[in-house]
C-alpha cells in the first residue's frame, strides 16, 4: 500500500479520497487552486500544495504543475478523481514517465475507450451488442450514406466526446447536413478532433451502467448496475441501484458480459460500462467510463464494497480479495445530486455563500459533500454541492427515506435542486420505476419549479 499520494482534484470527491486514505493509513496531499484555498479538502488533508490560479486550465488541468507538486511532495501516486485529468491518457503516461503511479487504468485502455467510436468497435469484438451505427465518419458524404442506411431518428455523437458532450438527435433526413456540419465545427473546437459517429436513436430506453473492478493479475468482478435514466441536458440528476424493471437474469448476463469484455481489453482498476436497455430487455453498449464516477456511492451502499479502497489497493499492486461469488447486492440505494442550479431559471448554475449548512442524517443516509456554513462557491467549476445517498431494504422505503432526508437537508444561501428531487419523488411515473430516458423531456413543465407538483401518491413506508 502507498505511504503518501497526491489528490489532483477538489470538492466532494477530493474529500472522499482523503477519507479513504485516512482509513488505509495513507498520507494524503491535496493539490488545490487559489480559488480552493479555504476549501474543506485543504483543511482535512494531511498536507496541501497550491497548483495554480482558479481557472481549471491553470490548475486542475495543468499537468506540469500537478507533476511538479507530486515530485516536490515526494508522493508515490496520484488520484485524479473524476472529471479534470481522470481520463487523460497523456497525463497517465507523464505520471509513469516521472515514476508516479496513476491511480486508474493503463493509458492504452483509457485511449481505446476514450475514442467512443473505437470503443464501440473494440467492445463489439469483445462480444458486446451494439446499436446499429458507424465507425468514425470523416466527411458529410460518408455521414449521409450511413444515415440513409441506418434510418431516422439517429444520434450523432462526438468520437472524442462522451457523457453527453457533442451529442445531437437528428429527427429527419433534411436536417442531417446542417446538424452534421455544425456538430463537426463545434466538436473540432471543443475536442480538437472532429470525428463524429452515428448510432440508431433508441427512444424509451433505460440508461443502465455496470460497475466493474479489475486487478493487475487478470481478476475482475462486476458489482451490479445503476439506473441513470433521469438526466437533464445529459447531466445525471438521480441514480439508483438495483434498477427497476431489470430482471435478475438480465442483470447477471449484462454483468458477466461487461466484465468479460473489460478483461479482454486489458483493463485495470474501476470502470463503468454504459448500456441502453429497450422495452424488450435488449441491451446495447454505448460507452465505457475509465474513471471512478460521481455516482459510485450507490454501488457502495448496495454491495458494501468501498470502491476507493479498491482503487488504492489495486493501484498499489494488491490482488482482488473477492471473487464474483462474494459479490452480493442488498437493498436499494438512490443518489440525489444536489447542485447549485435554479430549477425556476432553467437550472442555470448559480454561485453564492452557503448561509446555513446542516446535512441530513439518521439511518440509511449518506451525504458526500465539501460544504460548510460560510463556504463561498467558486465560479470556475461544476455546480455540484452535495450528493445525498439513501439506502433502505426496498425501493419504496428508499423513496420514503429520500423524501425524509431531502426535507430535513438544510442548505440556504443559494438555489439548489432539492425542490426538484422532492417533486421527482412525488411523481407516480418515477415511483412506479417507469422513468425512461425521455422522462424529463416529457415532464419538463412539472419540474421547472413553477407548475404545482403532481398529486401526492401514497408510498407505502
Ligand atoms: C443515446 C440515447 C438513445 N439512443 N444514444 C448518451 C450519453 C448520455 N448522457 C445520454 N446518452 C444517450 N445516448 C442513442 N443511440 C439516449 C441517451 C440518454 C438520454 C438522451 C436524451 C435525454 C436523456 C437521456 C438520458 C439517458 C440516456
Amino acid at each position: 500500500m502507498f505511504k503518501k499520494i497526491l489528490i489532483a482534484n477538489r470538492g466532494e470527491i477530493a474529500l472522499r479520497v482523503i477519507r479513504a486514505c485516512r482509513e488505509l493509513g495513507v498520507e494524503s496531499v491535496i493539490a488545490y487552486s487559489e480559488a480552493d484555498r479555504d476549501s474543506l479538502p485543504v483543511r482535512m488533508a494531511d498536507d496541501s500544495i497550491c497548483i495554480g490560479p482558479g481557472p481549471s486550465g491553470k490548475s486542475y488541468l495543468n499537468i506540469p504543475n500537478i507533476i511538479s507538486a507530486a515530485v516536490l511532495k515526494g508522493v508515490e501516486a496520484i488520484h485524479p478523481g473524476y472529471g479534470f485529468l481522470s481520463e487523460n491518457a497523456s497525463f497517465a503516461e507523464v505520471c509513469a514517465d516521472c515514476g508516479l503511479v496513476f491511480i486508474g487504468p493503463p493509458a492504452a485502455a483509457m485511449t481505446k475507450m476514450g475514442d467512443k467510436a473505437e470503443a464501440r468497435s473494440a467492445m463489439s469484438r469483445a462480444g458486446l451488442p451494439l446499436l446499429p451505427g458507424t465507425d468514425v465518419l470523416r466527411s458529410l458524404g460518408e455521414g449521409e450514406a450511413a444515415a440513409a442506411r441506418i434510418g431516422f431518428p439517429l444520434m450523432l455523437k462526438a468520437a472524442a466526446g462522451g457523457g453527453g458532450r457533442g451529442i445531437r438527435l437528428v429527427h429527419r433526413p433534411e436536417e442531417f447536413a446542417h446538424v452534421f456540419t455544425t456538430a463537426q465545427a463545434e466538436v473540432r473546437e471543443a475536442f480538437h478532433d472532429d470525428g463524429l459517429y452515428i448510432e440508431k436513436y433508441l427512444g424509451h430506453a433505460r440508461h443502465i451502467e455496470i460497475q466493474v473492478l479489475c486487478d493487475n493479475y487478470g481478476n475482475g468482478v462486476h458489482l451490479g448496475e445503476r439506473n441513470c435514466s433521469v438526466q437533464r441536458r445529459h447531466q445525471k440528476l438521480v441514480e439508483e441501484s438495483p434498477s427497476p424493471g431489470i430482471p435478475d437474469a438480465l442483470r447477471e448476463e449484462m454483468g458477466r458480459r461487461a466484465i468479460q469484455a473489460t478483461l479482454a481489453i486489458g483493463y485495470r482498476g474501476v470502470g463503468t460500462l454504459e448500456f441502453l436497455v429497450d422495452e424488450n430487455n435488449n441491451y446495447y453498449f454505448m460507452e465505457m467510463n475509465t474513471r471512478l464516477q460521481v455516482e459510485h456511492p450507490v454501488t457502495e451502499m448496495v454491495t458494501n464494497i468501498d470502491l476507493v479502497h479498491a482503487q488504492l489497493r489495486v493501484a498499489s499492486g494488491e490482488p482482488l480479495t473477492i471473487t464474483q461469488k462474494d459479490v452480493r447486492q442488498r437493498g436499494h440505494a438512490i443518489e440525489f445530486r444536489i447542485t447549485a442550479e435554479d430549477p425556476t431559471l432553467d437550472f442555470r448554475p448559480q454561485t453564492g455563500v452557503v448561509e446555513n449548512y446542516l446535512p441530513s442524517g439518521g439511518p440509511g443516509v449518506r451525504v458526500d459533500s465539501h460544504l460548510y456554513t460560510g463556504y463561498e462557491t467558486p465560479p470556475h467549476y461544476d455546480s455540484l454541492l452535495a450528493k445525498l445517498i439513501v439506502w433502505a431494504p426496498t425501493r419504496d422505503e428508499a423513496i420514503a427515506r429520500g423524501r425524509r432526508a431531502l426535507s430535513e437537508f438544510e442548505l440556504t444561501g443559494l438555489p439548489t435542486t432539492i425542490p426538484f428531487h422532492l417533486q421527482l419523488l412525488d411523481n407516480e411515473v418515477f415511483q412506479q420505476g417507469q422513468a425512461y430516458t425521455n422522462f424529463l423531456a416529457e415532464h419538463s413543465a412539472e419540474f421547472n419549479g413553477k407548475a404545482p407538483a403532481a398529486k401526492k401518491a401514497s408510498v407505502r413506508a
